[in-house]
């Protein structure tokens, strides 16, 4: 059965790889799973037919035959459970794992969240300069946290995980402001999901979307 998922039609950030939809394109890249890309508009996206996709006119979504998904955490549960390398076979192995995709989602990407509200949605406002170093902070105690756990391990629990390709996802994010590179382990972690092939392959798709850009041009 084909896959689909959706896009921005034109990614604000140019095609970095920061749009959520990068994050379900390196876990079908992980798995092997060929997929096709539908691009909406702003415009579009607020439009019924994508609601009924995507009930907060948000990008990304994902169908296949019948099934219609939304939320990024329950795309890449859904395609890692279909297949085996990205959740461990042994139960409490995966339940770990998926603990660690509610973490990215739940715990360290909210504040990441917060900074890019407080820097691009209310910079205008008169206690947006304060504001800034307080949300900052916030970040980098969640971050001193996850860097402390990781120490000098490769991934999270074991193998590379779908737990790894969301954190690893999240943490991208953190890379403008600086605030990655405070923590060496983790700009390495990320660095190394970086490196996997399926995040290569990811990433090169979204940005030729973005740009026209081909590897081969
Ligand atoms: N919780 C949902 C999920 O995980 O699927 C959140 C989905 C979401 O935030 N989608 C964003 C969206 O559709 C795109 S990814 N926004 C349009 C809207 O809400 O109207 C967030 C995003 C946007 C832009 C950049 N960037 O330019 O760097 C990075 C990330």
């Amino acid at each position: 059965m084909s896959i689909t998922i959706t896009a921005f039609e034109r990614s604000p950030d140019g095609g970095k790889g920061l749009a959520r939809d990068t994050r379900v394109r390196w876990a079908l890249e992980e798995v092997g799973q060929p997929y096709e890309v539908r691009y909406v508009s702003f415009q579009a996206m607020k439009e019924p037919a994508h609601l009924s996709l995507q009930p907060f006119g948000q990008i990304p979504t994902y169908e296949e035959g019948d099934l219609a998904l939304f939320e990024t955490g329950a795309i890449v549960l859904y395609i890692a459970e279909q297949h085996t390398s990205l959740l461990p076979k042994d139960a409490h192995a995966r339940a770990r794992a998926i603990a660690w995709m509610f973490a990215a989602l739940n715990s360290v990407e909210p504040s990441i969240l917060e900074l890019v509200i407080t820097k691009f949605q209310e910079g205008d406002k008169p206690w947006s300069k304060e504001r800034l170093p307080l949300v900052m902070d916030r970040i980098r105690q969640r971050m001193g946290q996850l860097s402390t756990r990781l120490g000098d391990a490769d991934w999270l629990d074991g193998a590379f995980s779908a737990g790894d390709l969301m954190m690893v996802s999240v943490l991208l994010r953190t890379r403008p402001s600086g605030i990655l590179d405070e923590f060496p382990n983790l700009a390495a972690y990320v660095a190394r999901g970086e490196a996997r092939p399926a995040y290569q392959r990811a990433f090169a798709a979204q940005l030729a979307a973005n740009t026209g850009y081909r590897p081969t041009d």
